[in-house]
């Protein structure tokens, strides 16, 4: 693409221009300025979108599995053979580094459409027999029009756990990225066309939340939802969905702890507490905001910890040696400076970081860059330590014991994820029973197996996602009793 070209709606496998022709600038963030151009969608591309889904949607559900797994696997051939064009793309859209794009969230967005190209060959069917009388059996069967949302963070990475397994049991999809990240998901619309996916299976309508995102989430023929973003959108999702009855998956926000006992092997501890807290400028659900460190490690953590932190090469996130990019948009910069403030506010010691930093070269003069930021010293329950911040922020605080630590780590209203560094196996297994998180690492972070269910509990969300469990959510179940 050239600079300033419009991205464009993908509806019944033709790219199409909104119809009311608007569009917003699509600006990238390590430079500040707009690079191209993403379509101001409104209802009536939703509409468009619901109709030929809603047309694809007899031949693709009866459509047999192993062709739609071969669909599938072909997808993921082609962002494999892309992968250099999709990471440059996301890059730019988001800010974070090339590397990252490259080794993380491109080939993570491939395997999603491998993982369930391949599971839906191998699903059993639950039968049910009753003595002399019946016997029962459960049908699992597309649900339909599904809808798909998604926020700007790990943009294909996330969009493709939700289209994938959305479309591999056969339903039809209108998916929605972030209108701040709408270029991967362009791009994924043109790898479909290829791999031969039918006109309608998958519709992705770019444009904002309000004048799309909402639209969806109230439409009457999309009974069932699956969102990713933040807290308060969620909120509103499933309030959209629920006079409607609708089926709603919420993967929702995090504050989550990461926990450090005395007895840790702390080199692991702290290499695997620099990604936690800064992996993708600390702009992941997942990441370890909260560090809570043993008293008699707590000193040395903080300095070994904050010296390595230290180390990050901030800079143009095209840049191979760069390991902090930008921050995604203007706004998430504003909210994530005014959250270093009120730390201070708060009694926060800024141990590092904490103003932005000159520019890393002329292009990225007007970027929107915040350097690592490590705080100690604040209380346990203070805003800062319970709000989202969703940026390069992480605040260390010590403790005394076991129950302490549990206590603080559960003292949030969020649930996501959670990980606990130390030797001491039967401690790992006592602490992770009793966190509140969807997830507990234990000795490590973001180590993701495909099959086991992933989401929140508490404001973190509703539902499950991830191998066996997202194959159920995009699924009716039916029973059918045979008597004997
Ligand atoms: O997310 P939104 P935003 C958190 C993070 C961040 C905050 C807001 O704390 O600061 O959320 O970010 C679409 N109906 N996370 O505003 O709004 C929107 O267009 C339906 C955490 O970017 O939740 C986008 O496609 N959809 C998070 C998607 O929802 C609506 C990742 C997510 O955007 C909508 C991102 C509506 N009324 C932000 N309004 C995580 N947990 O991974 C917006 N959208």
């Amino acid at each position: 693409m050239t600079q300033l070209d419009q991205i464009q709606n993908f509806i019944d496998g033709q790219f199409v221009p909104p119809i009311g022709g608007k569009y917003l600038d699509n600006i990238e963030p390590a430079t500040g300025k707009p690079y191209s151009l993403v379509p101001d969608s409104d209802s009536r591309d939703v509409e468009a979108a619901v109709a030929a889904a809603e047309k694809a949607f007899p031949a693709w559900s009866r459509t047999p599995a192993a062709e739609r797994s071969r669909i599938l696997l072909r997808i993921a051939e082609l962002i494999d053979r892309d992968l250099e064009k999709f990471a440059r793309a996301e890059s730019v859209d988001t800010g974070k580094p090339l590397s990252l794009a490259r080794s993380l969230d491109i080939p993570r967005a491939s395997s999603n459409f491998r993982f369930f190209a391949t599971a839906i060959l191998h699903t059993e069917n639950e039968a049910h027999m009753m003595d002399g009388v019946a016997f029962n059996y459960t049908l699992r069967q597309p649900r339909g029009v599904v809808g798909l949302i998604s926020p700007w963070n790990l943009p294909l990475y996330l969009l493709s756990w939700k289209i994938a397994p959305a479309i591999a049991v056969g339903n039809t999809a209108v998916a929605k990225p972030s209108e701040l990240t709408p270029m991967t998901a362009f791009l994924l619309g043109e790898v479909c066309r290829e791999a031969g996916l039918p006109n309608g299976v998958l519709n992705i309508v770019q444009g904002t939340g309000p004048n799309v995102g909402s639209v969806i989430t109230a439409h009457p023929k999309i009974g069932t939802i699956s969102f990713t973003g933040g807290t308060v959108t969620g909120r509103k999702v499933a309030q959209a969905g629920a006079p409607l009855f609708k089926k709603v998956s919420l993967e929702l926000g995090g504050k989550n702890p990461n926990i450090i006992f005395a007895d840790a092997d702390l080199d692991a501890a702290i290499a695997g507490s620099v990604r936690s807290s800064f992996a993708n400028q600390g702009q992941v659900c997942l990441c370890g905001s909260r560090v809570f460190v043993e008293r008699p490690a707590y000193d040395e953590f903080v300095r070994r910890f904050t010296e390595k932190v230290s180390q990050l090469k901030q800079g143009d996130p095209l840049e191979e040696k760069t390991d902090q990019g930008a921050i995604v948009s203007k706004m998430q910069l504003e909210k994530v400076t005014f959250y270093v403030d009120l730390a201070k506010q708060e009694g926060g010691r800024i141990a590092l970081g904490g103003a932005a930093p000159p520019p890393p070269n002329e292009r990225c003069r007007d970027g929107y860059f915040f350097p690592p930021t490590v705080i100690t010293g604040l209380p346990v329950g203070c805003r800062v330590n319970r709000e989202e911040i969703f940026g390069p922020v992480v605040t260390i605080t010590p403790f005394d014991n076991e129950d302490e630590v549990i206590g603080y780590a559960n003292d949030t209203d969020y649930g996501l994820a959670s990980s606990v560094w130390t030797q001491n196996l039967s401690r790992a297994h006592r602490v992770a029973e009793q966190i509140h998180t969807g997830t507990v690492w234990v000795n490590c972070w973001l180590v993701r197996d495909l099959r086991v269910p992933f989401g929140g509990m508490k404001q973190s969300g509703v539902g499950r996602e991830g191998g066996e469990e997202a194959l159920r959510f995009f699924t009716e179940p039916k029973n059918v009793c045979i008597a004997k």
